[in-house]
């Protein structure tokens, strides 16, 4: 395979995406195991590695990407083969790599093999392991895989705005020896987080606070891909954060997992309790497994809730409670259209479908079976079906009669003495 088709394969992946209908397809082009499944990156693509004379080799391209977060939501990120998060590497132990590395950014970068322990020359810090990669050049990087784990790859080289604008991707090394039982679906998903003023073309690397979109594998609810898994098999989740300043604590509903591994090692059985939510600091991995045992369209996001929400803005004065009435007579007579939000929540501002700022989504989540989900931001689905081969990634769960929640019964109210007066 030549650098065009590498070029090719890679760039598939991104013009497919923006819409919740694009299948989970897999998206490793190699089969490592007839065992194991390949790792899928939900939005995102595998980098094709080549055997050449027993070493794998493999080609990233640091690259600027017209990136999109949700439809409607366009910028121009930095990113790896055409892509933020760049293609998931996926080897496994004992493999030797040798990656190269064309730098087409407008400044020098390196590239970082966050979690592996390599010889010093090859771990990618500017300046002190390696000189940097200048503008237009090609760097290789060979190294044996000593040691198995989920792993990612950033530059170290102007680290604030490479990052920022997405320059991450996930590592993944398989042990040769299977690690606990083996999984159905393996998924892998970085959290990330930029600032897009609503109208801007360009996230703001020098941010430090008050990102406001936020991401799984660089896409916002409800462009991020749903995982589909069947009832009752096992499941692996790799959770990434490379972004520039927040931890997130990923929830999923409907049933617990446990942490299986980190980017340091595996954790050892005795030491595995059960949770449904998961801190992901800056520059950590952590590896999730579940059983699900409730077929079902079950949330998974980050628990801070400025994290499920997109281009919202933060800046208001808080309305609730208050009445506003008289006010809203008195702006109608200089701007009739005028209407005060918030006084008893905000949570009609999604249907309301107000019109926004160009290239900007300020809340908006998705169109769910029962109306409109109002998160966006760090937001995706685990959809659990009875048969996941067969599952339509776009479609809802069916729910059996009686089993969703619904305005109550009079007479059954009566019978169980509850009063509303
Ligand atoms: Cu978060």
């Amino acid at each position: 395979m030549n650098r065009r088709t590498f070029l090719q394969a890679s760039a598939i992946a991104p013009a497919a995406l923006g819409s919740t209908s694009v299948a989970a397809r897999p998206t490793s082009t190699q089969t490592i195991s007839s065992e194991r499944p390949s790792v899928v990156t939900p939005n995102g693509t595998t980098l094709p590695l080549r055997d050449v004379d027993g070493v794998k080799v493999g080609h990233l391209v640091a690259e600027a990407v017209d990136h999109e977060f949700a439809p409607g939501l366009r910028a121009q990120c930095w990113g790896y083969n055409g892509g933020t998060p760049g293609p998931t590497i996926e080897a496994t132990e004992g493999d030797r790599l040798r990656l190269y590395v064309t730098n087409r950014l407008p400044e020098p970068t390196t590239v970082h093999w966050h979690g592996l322990i390599l010889p010093n020359g090859m771990d990618g810090v500017a300046g002190l392991n390696q000189r940097p990669i200048p503008v237009g050049e090609t760097f290789v990087y060979e190294f044996d895989l000593r040691h198995a784990g989920t792993f990612m790859y950033h530059p170290h080289y102007d680290e604030m705005t490479q990052i920022a604008l997405g320059m991450v991707g996930m590592f993944i090394v398989h042990p040769r020896r299977p690690v606990g039982p083996p999984v159905d679906h393996d998924f892998a998903l970085m959290t990330h987080e930029f600032r897009l003023e609503a109208g801007a073309r360009r996230p703001d690397p020098n941010a430090m606070a008050d990102f406001n979109v936020l991401t799984f594998n660089s896409r916002c609810y409800p462009a991020t891909e749903p995982l589909v898994v069947g009832r009752g098999e096992r499941v692996r989740i790799r959770l990434g954060n490379l972004g520039p300043m927040d931890h997130h604590p990923i929830h999923i509903h409907g049933l617990a997992f446990t942490m299986t591994a980190t980017d340091g090692g595996f954790v050892p059985k005795s030491a595995q309790h059960p949770e449904t939510t998961v801190l992901v600091p800056v520059g950590t991995t952590r590896v999730i497994e579940m059983v699900p045992t409730e077929a079902g369209d079950w949330a998974m996001h980050c628990h801070m809730t400025h994290h499920v929400m997109t281009q919202m803005g933060h800046r208001m004065s808080p309305m609730l409670g208050a009445d506003t009435r008289r006010l809203d007579r008195r702006m109608r007579r200089v701007a009739p259209d005028f209407m005060t939000m918030g006084q008893t929540g905000m949570g009609g501002m999604d249907e309301m479908k107000m019109p926004v700022p160009r290239n900007s989504t300020p809340m908006r989540g998705g169109e769910g079976p029962f109306g409109g989900i109002d998160m966006g931001g760090m937001f995706t689905l685990l959809k659990v079906r009875e048969d996941a081969r067969a599952a339509d990634p776009a479609g809802w769960h069916r729910h059996r009669r009686g089993r969703v929640a619904e305005v109550a019964d009079p007479a059954a109210m009566r019978r169980d003495g509850i009063e509303t007066k």
